[in-house]
């Protein structure tokens, strides 16, 4: 190992798991679609992973884990015994507060019966309007977090808070929207239970201030783990290796997110209502049970490699995928295209999603929020009236839907599509019992048709429902994720092209740039303000400045971390590097520069 590999394993070891880069993804960005679906299925696979080759590091099916989770379920079951007094609040930013808000959609629907009220409340850092498009800076602002905590519970005598943050706020300044929130409940333990969920070890927090702060992460961490020995607060944290791309938690992490989540709120509501107890083996079999969706799910691996191929070809035309989803499978698309603007720099009209009925499906607490511009617009009548006209011959349908939608609509929207496109697919779900007539999967060109062993007797319809929520998620991630990898925007497993919009991102940026220069932390930090303040002289005033400044500023800059890179690696001015990127815009083709 020469010096700069040395320096290169030194700087990999340091980063928390969620941040990581994943040996199984490394060629990600050189693979067909159908080796880039053998790789997500084994990135996946570790979610599920038993052996635990570290010992710091619980698994999902680690004992303290599923105890953890048991303890957590009582709760819920507590607070639906006594729902008068009593709240669930499921919070995160991005990715996890979009999965706080399904969770809650689909665990209300399930308490909908008479006598059962619906105590569960979700929030979303940046409020709905985050819910469809990426709303970076509240997540780095405690003080908001627990305002908007504070008043969801007012009144309430007991409030089971989960604070969702895949990269748990370990890795620098990440996430203080939950710290706070999780600072606020354990100086209210007297009505608050806190949960912490996220997916990198305890002992990687560290203790950096965050911004208008008293307190750092690591601290709110310990006094987390301290009150879990009185069963006061918990922390679940199983590891779940690194993401495909490297840092992106909308994956796995949202995936494990939705499992976990979905095993406690479904454990703790078989024990209100049907007199079950909770017990580690039925967390487990709940798990177990996901875990299956997995299997099925990947094991339709061709169909999902025609789709990420059909997408791909149509984002590199500069064309656009259209999902097309019902119920909350809308949901599931509408989130997955969202996420592709932060993700991947893409437009938002290069990905984009719609539900049937808009946002009177979504039944979110902010209600119709289409006035807030194009990105708001996610009505199936609206897809019909702005984008039908115009469709092309390079733009992919993909319709979303399971044997319990109303199969009337989607084959009159299909045949409306058809008149205008032949590029029109489908990812469907049904039952061995109660199957999709086969007239409605002829009307598509590649079907990714799903039929599940489960009885609808064996399982409740919202039960159902959510697998195939997931399942849907595993191949949207898949299909968006290749699409724009077979696009180039993707380098090895590394999304270089981030905006940096956060303190998050900062610190990714970051260790972009030391991880491809085997530069130190300073020369990388210097680099990359340069990139952001477009200028190769830096002033006091700019290398001084809070790192909200950075990120102020840098929100406004196109291809700030390749610019960094570029001039680290060449030793050139901005001016140079900017050239250079405008000759090679897949970044792929930038690569000779980046390596020498
Ligand atoms: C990640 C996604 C982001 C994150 C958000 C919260 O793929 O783009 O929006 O969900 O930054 O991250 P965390 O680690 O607190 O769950």
């Amino acid at each position: 190992m020469n010096m700069d590999e040395l320096k290169q394993s030194c700087h990999e070891l340091s980063l928390p798991v969620t941040e990581k880069c994943n040996p199984i993804s490394r060629d990600i960005d050189r693979v067909n679609g159908k080796q880039m679906v053998q790789i997500l299925r084994k990135c996946d696979a570790e979610i599920f992973e038993k052996k635990n080759h570290d010992p710091f590091h619980q698994r999902l099916y680690s004992s303290p884990v599923i105890q953890t989770m048991v303890d957590v379920a009582k709760r819920v079951e507590m607070m639906l015994r006594d729902p008068e007094e009593s709240l669930i609040v499921l919070s995160g930013c991005g990715t996890s507060g979009r999965i706080a808000f399904l969770l809650v959609t689909s665990f209300n629907e399930m308490v909908k019966a008479p006598k059962q009220k619906q105590i569960c409340s979700y929030i979303i850092a940046g409020g709905d309007r985050a819910m469809l498009t990426s709303q970076e800076a509240p997540e780095d602002d405690p003080a908001l977090g627990a305002r908007m905590l504070d008043k969801i519970c007012a009144g309430k005598k007991h409030v089971l808070f989960v604070g969702i943050s895949c990269g748990m706020s370990m890795y620098s300044m990440q996430a203080p929207f939950v710290a706070g929130q999780l600072d606020f409940c354990l100086k209210h333990l007297d009505v608050f239970t806190p949960v912490l969920l996220g997916f990198n070890p305890v002992h990687m927090a560290r203790s950096e201030p965050m911004q208008d702060c008293s307190f750092h992460f690591k601290d709110v961490a310990e006094r987390m783990i301290a009150e879990q020995r009185h069963k006061k607060a918990f922390v679940l944290n199983p590891v779940l290796g690194a993401e495909a791309i490297s840092g992106s938690s909308r994956m796995k992490g949202g995936s494990a997110t939705k499992i976990i989540l979905e095993s406690i709120l479904l454990a703790g509501h078989e024990a209100a209502f049907r007199g079950k107890r909770v017990t580690p083996e039925c967390i487990s079999a709940w798990i177990t049970a996901s875990e299956m969706v997995y299997e099925t799910t990947y094991s339709h691996s061709d169909e999902l490699a025609a789709l990420i191929h059909q997408a791909g070809e149509s984002l590199q035309m500069k064309a656009h995928v259209y999902y097309i989803g019902w119920q909350t499978l809308g949901i599931i698309g509408l989130t997955d295209a969202s996420e592709c603007v932060p993700t991947f720099g893409a437009d938002f009209d290069d990905i984009r999603g719609f539900i049937n009925n808009g946002f009177r499906e979504m039944k979110n607490k902010e209600g119709d929020l289409s006035f807030l511009g194009p990105e708001f617009v996610i009505g199936h009548k609206d897809f019909v009236d702005t984008i039908l006209p115009s469709l092309s011959q390079n733009d992919v349908m993909l319709f979303l839907f399971t044997v319990n939608d109303d199969l009337h609509e989607v084959t009159a929207l299909a045949d409306q599509v058809r008149r205008r496109t032949s590029n029109l697919h489908a990812i469907a779900h049904d039952l061995e019992k109660f199957t999709i007539p086969e007239t409605v999967c002829n009307m598509f060109g590649t079907v990714l048709h799903i039929t599940w062993s489960f009885s609808s007797e064996e399982v409740n319809s919202v039960v159902m429902r959510q697998r195939w929520e997931l399942s849907t998620k595993w191949c949207l991630n898949a299909i968006s994720t290749g699409a724009h990898v077979l696009k180039g925007k993707v380098y090895m497993n590394y999304m270089i092209d981030l905006r940096v919009t956060n303190s998050k991102l900062y610190r990714r940026a970051i260790n972009i740039l030391q991880r491809f220069t085997g530069c130190s932390k300073g020369e990388c930090e210097r680099a990359l303000l340069r990139a952001i303040y477009s200028t190769d002289d830096l002033s006091e005033d700019m290398t001084s400045a809070d790192v909200w400044k950075h990120t102020d500023v840098a929100n406004r800059r196109d291809q700030v971390v390749p610019t960094a890179l570029v001039m680290i690696q060449c030793g050139c001015t901005l001016a140079e590097a900017r050239h250079h990127l405008d000759c090679h815009p897949v970044i792929r083709d930038a690569e000779p520069v980046w390596l020498q």
